[in-house]
């Protein structure tokens, strides 16, 4: 009997040595994406085709991304900013060339928007565009009466309807929030004129009377839980939840919407390149790029996945709206140092 049991533990601790040895052995990628914005089993599907580990962590604002990369000692390889935020990255150095003959799958890509995206980097060398999308308004039709959504603009943000309830959130994101004032009161999102900037103030000023706070990622769960009744959001996420819950409802309002395109860059200090360059190609190639889209309820730029995507889909009008929608819609530009006037305006709303 003693034999035996110490036959069994020589087994258990030889079994654990031959799986560190195997997971110490593994290579490891680590990836910084947005949250719930891609499909898990894609993930899963790539560890066991090439024998590694993905770390895989989340961030819910480009300006919280930024900060981490700045500061963090965890090196990531591979981050999914968006295209304003690409230009920041780059002009801090930290982004790396990319050698296009290691991505087989490139070609996937629709021309007409990587030309759009060579207003954040030029000649597409350190980006690969991953998915785009546009900012709305998410309700729930449990609380929210029909006839104030079919007013149909972003002032339904000012409706008396909310006075005093504090039932409504908007993004914690300084470009997205100024941009839908900017946007109501009829200027470009990327204009930082003085008077642009005081009427987006003013419109705000009025909007933040009802606003509970500017939260980037629980309005996914509390607009379905009642907590909030109406929140600016993205439209993949709402679409998302949409998918689930029949009482939720997402509006492109009718002035217009920022839009925004979200990119896999890799960091120059990354330690594990080839392994990085196979990720983007996996993600790249036009099945994978179709499952993926399917998941995250996202537009995507890849031409062939396009080509696989249900009719369902590729008509939805909150995830691929007609070309006159998108001409009342402005991409987040970089703005460089003029950003600041944006910025202020934003911090000024928050302590009020
Ligand atoms: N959960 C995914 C959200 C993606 C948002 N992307 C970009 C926003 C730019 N303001």
């Amino acid at each position: 009997m003693k034999q035996r049991i110490i036959a069994l533990v020589i087994m258990i601790f030889a079994f654990a040595l031959v799986l560190t040895g195997c997971s110490k052995g593994k290579e490891t990628l680590y990836i910084f994406n947005w949250s719930d914005y891609i499909d898990p089993t894609i993930v899963s599907e790539f560890e066991q085709a090439n024998n590694c580990r993905i770390k895989y962590s989340t961030f819910d604002s480009n300006e919280n991304m930024l900060t981490k990369v700045k500061s963090t000692t965890e090196s990531f390889d591979l981050i999914f900013p968006s295209g304003d935020h690409v230009s920041i990255l780059q002009e801090l150095g930290m982004l790396e060339e990319l050698d296009k003959s290691k991505l087989m799958n490139y070609g996937n890509l629709d021309p007409q928007l990587l030309a759009k995206a060579t207003s954040f980097d030029l000649g597409n060398k350190v980006s690969i565009p991953y998915a785009w999308g546009l900012t709305g308004l998410m309700y729930n039709k449990e609380y929210v009466p029909e006839e104030i959504v079919a007013s149909g603009g972003w002032n339904i943000l000012a409706d008396s309807f909310f006075d005093g309830k504090n039932k409504i959130t908007m993004l914690d994101d300084a470009r997205e929030v100024i941009g839908a004032a900017l946007i109501y009161s009829g200027y470009s999102l990327n204009d930082t004129s003085e008077a642009a900037m005081t009427a987006a103030h003013e419109v705000l000023k009025v909007w933040d009377r009802n606003i509970t706070q500017f939260d980037s990622d629980s309005y996914k769960n509390e607009v379905p839980d009642g907590t909030t009744w109406i929140a600016q959001a993205y439209n993949g996420d709402a679409l998302q939840q949409i998918s689930e819950n029949a009482n939720l409802g997402f509006i492109l309002p009718k002035e217009g919407a920022a839009m925004w395109m979200d990119n896999i860059v890799m960091l120059k200090s990354s330690k594990n390149k080839e392994l990085a360059y196979k990720f983007i190609d996996f993600m790249l190639d036009a099945e994978i790029a179709k499952r993926n889209a399917e998941y995250t309820q996202y537009a995507t730029p890849n031409q062939a996945a396009l080509q696989l995507l249900e009719e369902d889909f590729v008509n939805n009008l909150l995830i691929n709206p007609d070309d006159t929608y998108l001409q009342k819609c402005h991409m987040i530009e970089y703005l460089g140092d003029r950003v600041k006037s944006i910025d202020q305006i934003y911090e000024a709303i928050k302590l009020n």
